[in-house]
């Protein structure tokens, strides 16, 4: 019963490039690459595995790219259990300038959606939901799929019993909110878009922050960037600070803080220790050179170099 499902609607083959120099409208050969299957749920359900528990990778997967993505969960030893739909699963490229240490990203849309499919993939996640502890939804909307359908979706896993964590951002994010999942994790800028403001002091973010709480979502994280994270627990407020690392790729980041958070709470951590985790495999992930990647001997190193301070 303590699995951990991870959905990834618009799941994806991650490319990573490392490039001697990356200059736009000229010519540029990568001196190595990773391909690996990704998309933000993917990553989670990765680090998750590698945090070693059990977890399960759904969502929708399409053409050869969706054969290559099942085929190398598989061989990374991920379950999975995808429904499978028309069209192409999307590349995402992410083309890191060693020289600058910059990141450049060019993400394909995916394949389009129908409301057969969409039905099809709720009648699976039905089944998984009753089998899991946590459903955590990660990553925009593919083409096809209207904005209320991960509200929709935590309906259905909270009525079967699961705890949902939602990473997203934008429209799906807002109408995903009102369905009350148990996390959220958004930058500060959809804080303020969530109440339709612009950004202001630290002091009516955390207004914000306590207002969503109040409308029943558990936790709620908000990286601060170079200051850190702030998060929300049952009221308490956590500031937490990640210890400083030589940065290889940042992307994926996020989503092995995700991963943490869920291992964290499937584990029953007390609460600063679930933090620890997750800032420490967040942290882990930007010293690996393949996005949502961790070595859990980098995770435990980081753990005890994290500072959570209540306030
Ligand atoms: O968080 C990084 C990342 O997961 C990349 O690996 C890439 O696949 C991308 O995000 C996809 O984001 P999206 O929100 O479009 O699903």
């Amino acid at each position: 019963m303590n699995m951990i499902t991870t959905v990834t609607l618009n799941a994806a083959i991650d490319k990573t490039y490392y490039l001697p120099r990356l200059e736009v409208g000229k010519l540029t050969r990568a001196t190595r690459l990773y391909a690996d299957p990704g998309g933000k749920g993917i990553n989670v359900a990765r680090v998750i595995q590698q945090l070693g528990l059990p977890v399960t990778a759904t969502g929708f997967v399409a053409g050869s790219n969706g054969d290559y993505i099942t085929r190398h969960l598989g061989k990374q030893g991920i379950a999975h259990d995808f429904v499978s739909v028309d069209g192409e699963s999307r590349l995402c490229l992410n083309m890191i300038d060693e020289t600058t240490g910059e990141s450049t990203e060019l993400l394909e849309p995916g394949p389009i959606l129908t409301a057969e499919a969409l039905d099809r993939f709720k009648q699976k996640l039905f089944e998984l939901a009753r089998k899991s502890y946590i459903v955590c939804f990660s990553g925009s909307l593919p083409q096809g799929v209207p904005a209320a359908y991960y509200a929709e979706l935590i309906a259905l896993v909270k009525a079967e019993g699961a705890i949902a964590f939602l990473d997203t951002s934008g429209e799906p994010l807002l109408q995903g909110v009102q369905a009350v999942p148990y996390f959220i994790k958004p930058n500060e800028h959809e804080v303020y878009h969530l109440f339709n403001e612009r950004p202001a002091t630290e002091g009516e973010l955390l207004d914000k922050l306590r207002r969503l709480q109040q409308s029943g979502i558990s936790l709620v994280s908000v990286s601060l960037g170079d200051k850190g994270s702030l998060s929300l627990y049952d009221g308490q407020l956590y500031r937490t600070a990640a210890p400083k690392v030589e940065a290889v790729n940042t992307v994926g980041c996020g989503d092995a803080f995700v991963a943490g958070m869920a291992v964290g709470l499937a584990q029953q951590l007390p609460v600063e220790e679930m933090m620890k985790l997750a800032i420490a495999s967040g942290t882990a992930n930007a010293l690996s050179e393949r996005a949502g990647n961790v070595s859990l001997e980098d995770v435990q190193r980081l753990r005890g170099q994290v500072t959570v301070e209540r306030e």
